[in-house]
């Protein structure tokens, strides 16, 4: 039987560009259901959430797959996914193997924060609802800049790292990669701050932080992790 001229133009469409606009979910907990509303305000649509063992439960109404399912996913042409996991290094590891794999990682833009347009971006960003990154930021990979933070202008955000939210980095604040930034606390400018290091909810830091150290308090503290 002969193909009509739309059943043609269906078949021949590549398998991904019926995708184009699905994306997956890396996890299934808080910071996922969050991203989740922030890509489908971005115009995406929820492919289904991805878990280490899946779930029978639906989450935000959707299907909870198992990491296990990823590759016949890609091979359907689900392609996108993003990483959407608190945990710095767990969300890191799972964003390095699902590239390997194949996929593309999108960002999470939040049409209500507010992004320079000259900011640099890595992949896989969250920047959630009210949150700011002004003039010449850069934030870099898996990186989380959450709900009301602020990231003035000449900032660097590393690799996987999380500014919780209502945190405050006036300007030209460097922090390392796998460190995090907790609920309202406040950085000087020109301050840096290591990486893999916690600094402390509420806690103000008025001189440099080094790598690898939990720093709290007013003015912030710090000692060996
Ligand atoms: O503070 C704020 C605003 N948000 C926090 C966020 C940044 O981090 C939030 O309050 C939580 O503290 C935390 O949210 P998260 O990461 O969603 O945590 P939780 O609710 O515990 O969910 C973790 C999710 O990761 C669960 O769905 C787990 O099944 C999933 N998970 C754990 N290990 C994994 C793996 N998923 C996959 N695919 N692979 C794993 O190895």
């Amino acid at each position: 039987m002969p193909l009509t001229e739309q059943s043609f133009t269906y078949r021949e469409k590549p398998l991904n560009a019926q995708f184009e606009n699905h994306v997956l979910v890396l996890g299934a907990g808080g910071h996922a259901k969050v991203i989740s509303e922030i890509l489908e305000d971005s115009g995406m649509q929820i492919a289904g959430f991805v878990t280490l063992d899946g779930s029978d439960q639906l989450f935000c109404g959707h299907i909870v797959h198992s990491e296990d399912q990823l590759a016949s996913l890609f091979e359907s042409g689900i392609q996108k996914i993003f990483p959407a996991i608190g945990d710095n290094q767990l969300r890191s590891n799972l964003a390095n193997k699902v590239t390997a794999m194949g996929f593309t990682i999108v960002n999470a833009l939040d049409p209500h924060s507010r992004i320079s347009r000259s900011a640099k971006l890595g992949i896989g960003i969250a920047v959630m609802p009210g949150a700011c990154v002004n003039a010449d930021s850069t934030i870099s990979d898996f990186a989380i800049v959450n709900t009301n933070a602020s990231i003035d202008h000449d900032c660097s955000i590393g690799t996987a790292t999380h500014i919780a939210p209502g945190a405050t980095l006036s300007g030209n604040v460097k922090v390392g990669s796998f460190t995090l930034i907790g609920t309202g606390s406040s950085v000087r400018d020109n301050m840096t701050i290591g990486s893999n290091t916690i600094v402390g909810v509420g806690s103000a830091v008025v001189c440099d932080i080094p790598n690898d150290v939990i720093a709290v308090g007013t003015p912030a503290r710090f000692s060996k992790k």
